[in-house]
């Protein structure tokens, strides 16, 4: 272990990579011409890599001559609400009116509900969607034939056929790198386009580095030159939650990985009941900053009674796991119970604990529902979606997907999961990856440059001899230790 005060590359910066960390990128892009521009690209031109942003700005004009308002529907997860903030923060500051809408995963179903748009929504308003709806194609058209206009903002796998919207701004049409960037970075991406001056907000870009790595989406591309941007803010222009949430960053204009984050910053505000996500927008938009420390810390306290019952659930998970699934290299769960909004950080943490992606399912008002987490290459929402109508619903993104199912019995369902798990082609345990095969092991500091680490990003690792060695960082220390896990 050694301290971070005598790291050599800590004054990090595009030019400032030490030679070693250089190596790694020419491992990671072996077919780059330039790893470094690869690894963190410069200021990218919005309105061209994305579809439909025109679409917005027409629509944005045209409801500002109309009057109506813009109904800003998002999902009730981190990536949702902070794309929500960004969104309202954006448009209400351009001048609209907007109401803020998220359905609640603990009563209601996942999609565009007309239920819940049902006297909001009016004729003549945008429903403008976040990190949510390139699904919904009942809700689309029920706010269609009501008069409403519509422009999808979403980053999820597409499943056809398309809800009829006006516009749909998701980088799944276009393909990666795109494809990486989180739901909120995706509306982010397009209102900038539109109001410039919003542009690189220190505010917008800590909600994105937030709404980022609780999604899970690879530390790659346009989100590393986001997370890049949000290391240079300065926090003291932030207030309120926002001031709290950058403080508690952890080690963030140094070198940090999404893991540390999840730990400090995702799990404190939870998903479920008692949880933070219910209040984390109120939360973003208030400017008090001693309210807002209080807000945190009883948040804390929640979420530790959060983690005890977690692990209470997470034992019986581990003792649960089907034999068979597991000689496939897959963990597949079912519980009879599940605590509302814990099904995804358990399947998070059986994926980050085993090295094995995870399936688990349990039932719920009748159905059989499931979160699935990967890891390595095992595309989630893919391999759900290709098992076609075996799901009253199905989405999500590589890492992260969930789906439901009717008139299915658990005995079948898991027969089926099993038989697609053998066919799919991907082997869903990868091979533990090497950077640099060394004769010396280089100190690990040299490479502290490269952070942040996590979501496809990872660690460097070396061989030495027969023995692997695994960057290992913690808030205030940097080491190496020998491993076969992935360092994910
Ligand atoms: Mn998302």
């Amino acid at each position: 272990m050694r301290s971070w005060k005598d790291a050599p590359a800590l004054q990090r910066g595009r030019c400032k990579l030490t030679h070693l960390a250089c190596k790694v990128l020419e491992n990671r892009f072996p077919d780059s011409s330039n790893p470094i521009e690869e690894w963190l690209p410069s200021a990218p031109d919005w309105s061209r890599e994305l579809p439909d942003i025109d679409i917005l700005q027409r629509e944005l004009k045209a409801l500002r001559k109309r009057g109506g308002k813009v109904v800003l529907y998002g999902h009730d997860d981190m990536d949702g609400i902070t794309g929500i903030y960004i969104g309202q923060r954006i448009l209400e500051g351009s001048g609209f009116r907007v109401v803020p809408l998220m359905p609640r995963r603990a009563t209601d179903e996942y999609g565009l509900l007309p239920e819940r748009m049902d006297g909001v929504l009016l004729p003549g308003d945008l429903l403008l969607t976040v990190d949510y709806g390139c699904s919904a194609v009942r809700g689309v058209e029920w706010a269609i034939d009501l008069g409403a206009r519509v422009v999808i903002t979403d980053h999820h796998t597409l499943v056809h056929p398309l809800p009829p919207s006006h516009g749909m701004i998701n980088p799944q049409r276009v393909g990666p790198p795109a494809t990486y960037l989180a739901g909120c970075s995706v509306l982010y991406a397009a209102l900038v386009s539109i109001f410039p001056r919003w542009n690189n907000q220190p505010e917008l870009l800590t909600a994105i580095a937030l709404g980022t790595v609780s999604d899970r989406v690879p530390f790659l591309g346009w989100n590393r030159y986001l997370l890049e941007e949000f290391r240079k803010i300065d926090i003291g222009e932030l207030s309120g939650g926002l001031a709290v949430l950058a403080e508690t960053w952890p080690a963030r204009e140094r070198a940090w990985t999404g893991s540390m984050v999840r730990h400090a910053l995702t799990s404190v505000v939870g998903k479920g009941e008692d949880s933070g996500i219910d209040i984390l927008l109120d939360f973003m938009n208030d400017d008090n900053y001693k309210l807002c420390r209080r807000t945190w810390k009883r948040l804390k306290k929640n979420s530790r009674r959060r983690a005890h019952l977690l692990s209470e659930v997470f034992s019986r998970a581990i003792r649960r796991r089907d034999d068979q699934a597991s000689a496939y290299g897959m963990n597949l769960v079912y519980l009879d119970y599940i605590p509302d909004g814990m099904g995804g950080t358990l399947a998070s943490k059986m994926t980050r604990i085993t090295s094995r992606g995870t399936i688990i399912v349990s039932p719920r008002n009748g159905k059989l529902v499931g979160e699935a987490r990967s890891h390595g290459d095992w595309d989630m929402a893919g391999f759900l979606v290709s098992m076609g109508d075996v799901f009253t619903s199905a989405g999500g993104h590589r890492m992260a997907a969930g789906f439901s199912c009717e008139g299915t019995s658990w005995r079948e369902l898991r027969e089926l999961l099993l038989s697609k798990m053998v066919e799919y082609p991907v082997d869903p345990v990868p091979m533990p990856h090497i950077d640099l095969v060394v004769d010396e092991l280089p100190d690990p500091a040299e490479f502290l440059c490269l952070a942040p680490f996590g979501g496809k990003f990872l660690p460097p690792a070396v061989k030495k001899g027969t023995m692997r060695y695994l960057m290992n960082i913690g808030e205030n220390s940097v080491s190496w230790f020998i491993t076969e896990e992935s360092g994910d």
